[in-house]
Order: C-alpha cells, then structure tokens, then sequence
C-alpha cells in the first residue's frame, strides 16, 4: 500500500523563523538551473506533483554496540526519542518539521558508501560496513542549535571524522573537507519537486581541515542506541555541536578534501544570512531574527526558552580555533 502526497497537502508553515521565506523571495524557485525540470512542475501550484511513499518505512533503524560511552557535564535533559525523530530540517524530504519522518519511508540507505578523495594521498571508497567494523562506537550527547533558534540534547553514536580521514592521508594542500548529500530523486522526491523548497541538489557542506580534524566533530551513524533512522541522516552523517545544525549534513557520499573553501548550499541560497563557519554566537544575530535565545525542544508541547551560548557551549574545546577572527565578518 503506498500513500501519494499532493502538493496541496503540504500546509505551509507560518512561522516567522523560516529558511523557506528566503527561497521564495530569492526567486530560486523559478530561476535556479540547478533544479530539475521536474522541479518546475510544482511552481504556483499549476500542478499536482505526486510523491509515492510506502506505509511502512522500508528500512528500520537496528541496535548497535557501544564501545565507549564518553563521559560529558552537560546538565540539561535529553531530547525525548520521539521529538529527535519526528522534528526534523531534511528539505530533500519536505520543508515542513514532520515532512522527513512521513516522507523518508521509501528510503533505503542499505548498501551504502562514502568515497573519499581529493587533496589525499590514497583516495578510497569505504562501505558501511566497513566503515561500522573499523570504528568503535562511542556514544556522544551534544546539543544541536538550529539557525532557526530551537535547539535539542541529543544521545549522538559515531566516531571523530578525524580517524576516517587519517585513513586516506591528506596532502599538504589539503586546507578544507567538503561533504555532499545523495542525490537521487527517486528515493529523496523533495529533491525533484517543491516538496524541497526548489533549493539547488545535492546538498553540500564544508569544514576547514582544523574543525574537520576536531576531536568533537563527529561522524554519527546512531542515536539514541540504534542506527540512525531516515530522516535523521542514515545511515552516516556530520555533527558539529558547536556550529548552526545546516552544517551537520546528512546521508554523506562523498567527502572530498580541497585547496580552496568549498560551496556550502545555505550560503549558496543567502550569503548574507548564512556564512560559511556558522559558528553559534548569541552577539552575531540572523538579519531575519535574533540569535540570542533558543526554544529547547522537550515533550509535547513544552519548548522552555534558554539563553544560546556561545559556540553552543563548546567555547572551552574550540574556540582557539578561531583566535584573532572577526566572528562578525566570519559568520
Ligand atoms: N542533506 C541535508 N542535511 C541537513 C539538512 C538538510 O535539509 N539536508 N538540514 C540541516 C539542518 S538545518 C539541521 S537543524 C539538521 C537537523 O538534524 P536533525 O533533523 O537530525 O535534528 O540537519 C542538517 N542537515
Ligand atoms: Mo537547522
């Protein structure tokens, strides 16, 4: 049994704090070549695009083994499973907060691999399972800051992307790690019609070496015990606590290391709103809205509304990173 979505199903959100506005006002919609024509089916609601998605999610997140717990002196509760699960940023499944847990149900991430090349001395395409049998899994709990100004605790598994891209030797050149999304439309229908937002795919990411290499930059492939579910990534994705939620990319496969500052898809779409180190940074306010605060996504309905720190409260492990930087200028 399949459920088929129509355009007019997808209620828009009328909330102030929306990356959709931009999209809109930008003319992205109608204007990027980048979007397939199929995209432009959808414009104006002239048409009905369908996207088929099954009942039942065709793949199930399964349990895995923790090596490592590590330990952390976060004070604040975890986010309860469900909430991480069913309020998710995933465009290539839908713009809407529930559209990634109703639309990823077709999506299968098994097999998987992630190519790895580049600025490296021995280019290589690892499979899951490979990546899953070469790295203990350490659980990690870190909060996740969306630009939009809610905010999560979430019970990550993964392990540092620096002992993946030690693997494949980096040359001298090697100053940036850029990331990119699948592309396939079939299995991600936002990526193909206005489900999506009409943004440019697949979408891409980028660190420079030095936070690529930081200890808490994780490459997570679980929570809270299981494999990641669709809509949060799987089955491999980038956490960086300490940075705005759109550089954390999901369903990574490629990661490709570069001389030059790579293109990142948000600051493609709006420059002037979302930079490229999008640090977390209560003082450095989004043109559009404040950054001084953040609703703390808990159950039901209960959101309390907390000071946002600075580096998301990671300062203490990262902030020498960013020594005698403008954080104005470098947003
Ligand atoms: N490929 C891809 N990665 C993505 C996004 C997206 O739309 N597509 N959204 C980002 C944003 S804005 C946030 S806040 C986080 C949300 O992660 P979560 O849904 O697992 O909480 O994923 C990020 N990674
Ligand atoms: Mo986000």
């Amino acid at each position: 049994m399949t459920k088929k979505i129509l355009s007019s199903d997808i209620t828009p959100e009328s909330v102030y704090l929306n990356r959709r506005n931009i999209i809109k006002a930008s003319g992205l919609i109608a204007g990027s070549a980048a979007v397939s024509p199929a995209a432009h089916a959808g414009i104006f609601g002239l048409f009905e695009d369908e996207v088929v998605v099954p009942e039942q999610a065709v793949y199930q997140p399964k349990p895995l083994t923790i090596a490592k717990k590590v330990p952390n002196n976060l004070s604040e509760v975890l986010t309860p499973e469900s909430k991480v699960t069913s309020h998710n940023n995933f465009y290539e499944f839908g713009t809407d907060k529930t559209d990634p847990i109703e639309n990823s149900k077709g999506f299968n991430p098994e097999p998987w691999s992630i190519r790895i090349d580049g600025e490296v001395e021995n280019p290589r395409t690892f499979s899951m399972d490979e990546i899953l049998k070469n790295h203990p899994i350490e659980e990690r709990i870190y909060r996740l800051r969306c630009v939009e100004a809610w905010s999560m605790v979430i019970p990550w598994l993964g392990f540092s992307l620096a002992d993946l891209i030690k693997k494949v030797n980096p040359t001298s050149k090697a100053k940036y790690v850029a990331f990119q999304t699948l592309y396939d439309p079939k299995q991600m229908p936002g990526q193909a019609s206005r489900l999506g937002g009409g943004i440019p795919y697949p979408y891409v990411e980028g660190l420079t070496i030095a936070e690529a290499m930081h200890p808490l930059t994780l490459l997570s492939v679980g929570l809270y015990g299981k494999t990641l579910p669709a809509q949060n990534g799987a089955p491999i994705r980038l956490v960086v606590p300490w940075k705005y939620g759109f550089k954390s990319i999901k369903s990574i496969v490629k990661i490709t290391l570069t001389e030059k500052e790579p293109p990142t898809t948000w600051q493609a779409l709006a420059s002037n709103e979302y930079g490229f180190y999008a640090n977390v940074n209560p003082q450095v306010d989004h043109p559009r809205w404040s950054q001084a605060t953040e609703r703390r996504i808990a159950d039901g309905f209960r959101a309390e509304r907390i000071d946002t720190l600075m580096f998301n409260g990671y300062g203490d492990e990262v902030a020498s990173l960013y020594k005698g930087m403008d954080l104005r200028k470098f947003y």
